[in-house]
């Protein structure tokens, strides 16, 4: 396989001023013809190649300035095609056909369904026409697309419709013209029978926007949330980063088959249906608010991305991680910043830190590749979206918004890398550029997580504290790691709550410590107690931190942090010891491991959670979901899944135990049961009684099977639904099975709701689901050819079910290595991505890596795409 490196980039010999497209759309194929004026760049050398990229086409002719030429005029290797003749510059033209009706693989232009619709990030639009197809080449687009009428009434693309007609037997056409300069990978074409929702929002400056949401007529009832996340997200974007929209339209098109979540297209984004439809009829709490997140990820992707792009795709993170955080920031601003942020931290913890921990492990900013679509990562975005949070912290609020001013207004329509962002955070903030760029580049270019261990020692007498951290990188890092900027905020707990402390001379409840030395040390004064250290509050850096808390200090936190954040974060912490150390015995064969021992965590949530429950409802939910077998198995050396899992059920009993009757009251409320209410109150009152219907399974099974029918019977919306179902499902109460044909029954034309239900089945927690799997893999709503529905059934049971994919005999694997042969060969990416699941075989006792390996060797032994191949190796 061919290894592309970052070192080797080499700015193009040729700009592009102005591509003009021409789409015939006929029935089984499509005809593109390109237009292309090229300039000779200043900087290039006296031999200037022309280099285009084609991938999969059929090419019809090509003419330079006017002149016919042959196969002998050009070189045409792998995917590169090359011109020496192009001389000071000239125009181009070419004509290709390509085959949208054959194209599964979802990337270039493909039709499912009857819609025609493109997806060309990263590298998809050299499988529609011939083309500089790399990030530091943009331009304006005039695109004109002709199709049948009948079958296809709309025609978009970019920017704005100049001009219609119709032509003959029964065709159409229209043409689009996007005056900003733009990569090819942000271009976009949609055709085929849609209905549309239309809006409008006016900009800070006084523009009237339309806004259409693009779905099939029978959508067209659940697009409003969507609709109105886009005008919250627009006004956000102006009031918080000075960003307005620029084009007098915003088109979103909701498409069933789709690879990931969203597309940021110039003007014209494309949506997997899963991301922008909902309806409280059809969607939970979950599903309403990922749609506000990713429509307000796409659009701040107008400008962090689109108006300022990325010179190469080693520079990803540049737009995805800065979106990431831009996206976080929104959805905090929206419901509740505690649970938005809390949930962000788990998520990363749990994923992005093993990936960065295993086999796929990789810098933010990656030296080298072998296919991009493989690093679209957790790290690129999750841990991207961290550095650009650390940026703020370390800055605070208006230093960022000085900076991202600066970067905005400085690289507006170029093409930028990671440097230029740091640069601009620096020079808007009278600091030493240089200094600063070399030092946060650190983050960018080294793998692994830091660890950060603690010691602190108080001394009574002249009530000082002194802290000392060090930082030790991981073994993933490159050879000679150096030291991180690692912002540290911090605040002291004492026995009856919060202390205030002096350092150099400045009080107060909470400090921002910057750790940038191998070890620091700070002493804080007026320290009255001996407290607890409440550290990297709001989860101030993305590290493991390493400090010698007891359980009485954790449970001091859970109680009294005024982070909340921090309280919950404690308690996580309390519960991975109490649960990794019951695992501990188990495999060891510990007989006192039968026997009920003292759970500390149990007691301070005992102490707290029925005033918490009232008080904060949100926090109180999820201080009763102990940390997932994924999170656990991240922080052990060999992964267990049965003892982890037993260990965690035991632990969580243990904590609702005492619960009883405050999960009673909480049920009692009957807030599921109320009308839909998009609001944090009304998720946080939902949530809440979700989770203590799924404590009262363990406790009193028949009450709670009694309540969820009562749900299933009378809920007023999905997310009751969704939580009654999984419950019955996931605890074998009861009743199960008829509810989950009854859901069928109900919601069979539904496929997000039929996705759900799949999803459902494939993640209940028991052994058997294995066959319960193959089973849903001949149901006849099956349809490998679905991305979302291969997520909910394949993705579901290998990411999302350890206790079955980790069948000690293997079969789990093997199911899963013989579905993703059969997706590899009709779509890559998505089976690349699937293929994921086994990057946590070294974790695992020797017999369940022999079985991984085996499966690998049987696939990497035959016929595999190159991502699927580079991500198994
Ligand atoms: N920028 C996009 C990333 C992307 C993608 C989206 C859909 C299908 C295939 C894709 N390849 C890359 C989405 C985003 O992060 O906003
Ligand atoms: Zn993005």
């Amino acid at each position: 396989a061919k290894i592309i490196y970052l070192k080797d980039y080499q700015a193009p010999h040729y700009t592009l001023e102005h591509t003009e497209l021409h789409f015939e759309l006929l029935g089984d194929y499509t005809e593109v013809s390109a237009e292309l004026r090229f300039k000779r760049a200043l900087t290039a050398p006296k031999e200037a190649v022309l280099t285009l990229l084609g991938a999969d086409l059929e090419l019809l002719s090509v003419a330079w300035s006017g002149q016919l030429l042959s196969a002998n005029d050009w070189q045409w290797q792998d995917e590169k095609w090359q011109f020496a003749g192009a001389g000071e510059g000239g125009v181009l033209s070419t004509k290709v056909r390509i085959y949208p009706d054959q194209n599964l693989a979802l990337e270039g232009l493909y039709r499912s369904h009857g819609l025609y619709c493109t997806q060309c990030e990263a590298e998809g639009f050299r499988k529609i026409t011939l083309y500089p197809d790399r990030p530091d080449v943009l331009s304006t687009f005039r695109t004109t697309i002709v199709a049948d009428k009948a079958s296809c009434p709309v025609l978009l693309s970019n920017g704005n419709c100049v001009a219609t007609g119709d032509s003959e037997n029964g065709r159409h056409w229209a043409t689009w013209e996007d005056p900003h300069p733009k990569p090819s990978y942000l271009f976009a074409l949609v055709a085929g029978d849609l209905a549309v929702l239309r809006d409008s929002f006016t900009t800070v400056s006084g523009r009237e926007v339309a806004l259409e949401i693009y779905t099939a007529e029978v959508d067209q009832d659940k697009c409003d949330h969507a609709m109105r996340s886009l005008q919250a997200a627009m006004r956000w974007d102006e009031e918080r980063y000075g960003c307005e929209y620029d084009l007098d339209r915003y088109m979103i098109v909701a498409v069933s088959h789709f690879n990931m979540g969203a597309m940021e297209n110039k003007g014209l984004n494309v949506f997997n249906t899963s991301c922008v439809l909902a309806h409280p009829a059809t969607t939970t709490d979950a599903g309403f608010q990922r749609v506000e997140a990713v429509v307000a990820h796409e659009y701040f992707h107008n400008w962090s991305g689109n108006r300022v792009t990325c010179r190469d795709w080693f520079q990803l993170c540049l737009k995805e991680g800065f979106t990431v955080f831009r996206d976080q920031q929104f959805s905090a601003d929206q419901l509740s910043a505690v649970v938005q942020r809390l949930e962000d931290v788990a998520f990363l913890q749990t994923h992005q830190f093993a990936e960065d921990a295993g086999p796929l492990a990789h810098a933010v900013r990656p030296e080298s590749f072998v296919e991009i679509n493989n690093f679209y990562t957790l790290t690129i975005y999750e841990k991207g979206a961290e550095i650009a949070r650390m940026l703020h912290t370390f800055l605070g609020a208006d230093g960022f918004r000085r900076g991202s001013d600066h970067y905005f207004k400085t690289y507006d329509g170029q093409a930028a890398i990671v440097e230029d962002f740091l640069n601009s955070m620096a020079v808007a903030n009278g600091l030493d550029a240089g200094a600063f760029v070399s030092q946060w580049l650190r983050w960018y270019r080294q793998p692994g997580t830091p660890v950060v261990s603690v010691n602190s020692v108080w001394q009574k007498d002249i009530q000082r504290l002194t802290l000392t951290l060090t930082q030790t990188q991981s073994s993933k890092s490159s050879s000679t790691p150096e030291s991180l900027p690692i912002p540290v905020r911090l605040g002291f707990i004492g026995k009856e709550g919060e202390l205030s402390t002096s350092l150099n001379g400045v009080t107060a409840n909470e400090h921002l410590l910057v750790l940038e030395q191998a070890e620091q040390s700070w002493q804080f004064d007026d320290v009255s107690q001996v407290p607890v250290l409440s550290l990297f509050r709001d989860f101030s850096a993305p590290v493991r931190v390493k400090a010698e808390f007891g359980d009485a200090d954790l449970a001091q936190l859970i109680r009294l942090d005024s982070n909340s954040f921090n309280r919950w974060s404690a308690s996580y912490a309390l519960a991975t010891r109490e649960i990794l150390a019951l695992a501990e015995q188990y495999r060891s064969g510990d007989l006192r491991a039968h026997q009920p021992q003292e759970s500390a965590l149990a007691a301070a949530i005992a102490e707290v959670w029925s005033e918490l429950a009232a008080s904060d409802p949100a926090l109180a939910a999820k201080m009763l979901q102990l940390p997932s077998l994924a999170y656990l198995s991240d922080q052990v050396a060999c992964y267990d899944p049965e003892a982890l899992q037993r260990a965690r059920e035991s632990v969580l009993l243990q904590v609702i135990a005492p619960l009883q009757s405050a999960l009673g009251t909480v049920l009692a409320k009957q807030e599921m049961l109320k009308p839909y209410v998009y609001s944090a109150q009304a998720i946080a009152a939902r949530s809440v009684e979700a989770v203590a219907l799924d404590g009262l399974a363990r406790l009193q099974s028949g009450a709670a099977a009694a309540i969820a029918q009562h749900w299933l019977k009378e809920a007023p919306h999905m997310s009751a639904e969704q939580a009654a179902l999984t419950t019955l499902v996931h605890h074998q109460l009861p009743g199960a099975d008829d509810a989950l044909q009854a859901f069928y029954a109900r919601w069979k034309h539904e496929p997000l709701v039929l996705d759900q239900w799949f999803a459902t089945q494939a993640s209940a927690p028991q052994a058997e689901t294995r066959e319960r799997v193959e089973a849903l893999l001949a149901h006849s709503d099956f349809d490998a050819t679905v991305p979302n529905r291969v997520r909910a059934v394949i993705g579901q049971f290998a990411n999302n079910n350890p206790v079955a994919f980790h069948d000690a005999e293997g079969r789990g694997y093997g199911l899963i290595a013989k579905q993703l042969l059969a997706i590899d060969a009709r779509n890559p990416q998505l089976a690349s991505r699937l293929a994921g699941a086994f990057g946590i075989w070294q974790k695992l006792d020797e017999s369940r890596q022999a079985h991984i390996l085996r499966e690998l060797d049987g696939l990497l032994s035959g016929d595999l795409s190159s991502d699927t191949r580079e991500t198994l190796s």
